[in-house]
């Protein structure tokens, strides 16, 4: 596999001022056959690893690095199969960038931060005990149901309320656990209409008034495709949502995220310095 010299990130070398106000941009890397946006395209390591370099080289400061689609209606992979695709990935990357592992397994959990990854994202928000046993940080996110069955008919009383006691107690149970770096997020599109994405976004400072650091993740997700649809009135294809997913990282950026996950990567980067430059304007 290729080796590149190891390059500092923003986070690595964020000691200034301007650094430490500026929100996180982590990038997406699926090294699976079906994901909604990049399904297929890194599924052999040596591309992977290509990819995972060149969001370094755009600014990313957080790899995020999957084995298995979490997208409305996918099929499960085993925990073999998931960590042959993301370990060798993230061994090479864990060097040059920091990790995250998108997963959901607490076997894949552990071999991961074993490979290097220091930060475990989970979409179940149940993998804090992996996290307090190895050190690791943790993602903490919401989502109603599984990824097959979702968005089949989500329902909530109240969206906002109940997502952000949810995320918050979660993330409480994982500090006493000893968990010593806990994130939470909303879990755009994991069970949520448009609507009830477009209101947690609305409301976002209700989360980040937690205490404890938001990521979030809008990402070409198709709630964007339905609100920005083409001239010809048809719902935007995967490769046309940058716009949107631009404003939708700048809204949450300046609601207060602390990090926000995305495919592209240079284009967020430059929003979240700008972010950062507003905030010490203010
Ligand atoms: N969204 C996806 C996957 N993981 N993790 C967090 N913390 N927040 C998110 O919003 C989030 C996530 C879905 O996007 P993607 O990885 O691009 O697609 P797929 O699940 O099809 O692999």
């Amino acid at each position: 596999m290729r080796k590149l010299p190891p390059e500092p990130s923003r986070a690595a070398a964020g000691t200034s001022t301007l650094r430490r106000m500026q929100p996180l941009v982590m990038g997406v890397l699926n090294v699976t056959p079906d994901s909604f946006s990049d399904g297929g395209r890194y599924l052999d390591s040596e591309r992977a690893l290509e990819r995972g370099l060149e969001m370094v080289q755009e600014g990313a400061d957080v790899v995020d690095v999957g084995g298995e689609s979490s997208r409305p209606g996918a099929e499960p992979v085993s925990e073999a199969e998931e960590c042959r695709r993301v370990l060798p990935v993230i061994e090479a990357l864990a060097t040059h960038v920091r990790v995250s592992v998108d997963t959901v397994k607490p076997a894949v959990a552990e071999a991961a931060v074993g490979a290097g990854a220091t930060l475990v994202n989970d979409i179940s928000a149940s993998l804090w005990p992996v996290a307090a046993s190895t050190g690791a940080g943790w993602v903490a996110m919401h989502m109603q149901g599984t990824p097959r069955t979702m968005q089949d008919d989500p329902r909530y009383d109240d969206v906002v309320g109940e997502i952000r006691s949810f995320v918050l107690a979660r993330a409480r149970q994982a500090q006493e656990a000893g968990v010593t770096e806990v994130w939470v997020d909303p879990g755009i599109g994991f069970g949520k209409t448009t609507d009830h994405n477009l209101a947690l976004l609305r409301h976002l400072g209700e989360l980040v008034a937690g205490g404890f650091p938001v990521l979030v993740g809008t990402s070409r997700k198709s709630f964007l495709g339905r609100l920005s649809p083409t001239p010809v009135g048809r719902m935007a294809p995967v490769e046309q949502r940058l716009a949107a997913s631009l404003s939708t990282a700048t809204w949450a950026m300046l609601a207060g995220a602390s990090m926000v996950r995305v495919h592209d990567v240079a284009a967020t980067v430059q929003a979240a310095t700008l972010v950062g430059q507003t905030e010490l304007a203010s």
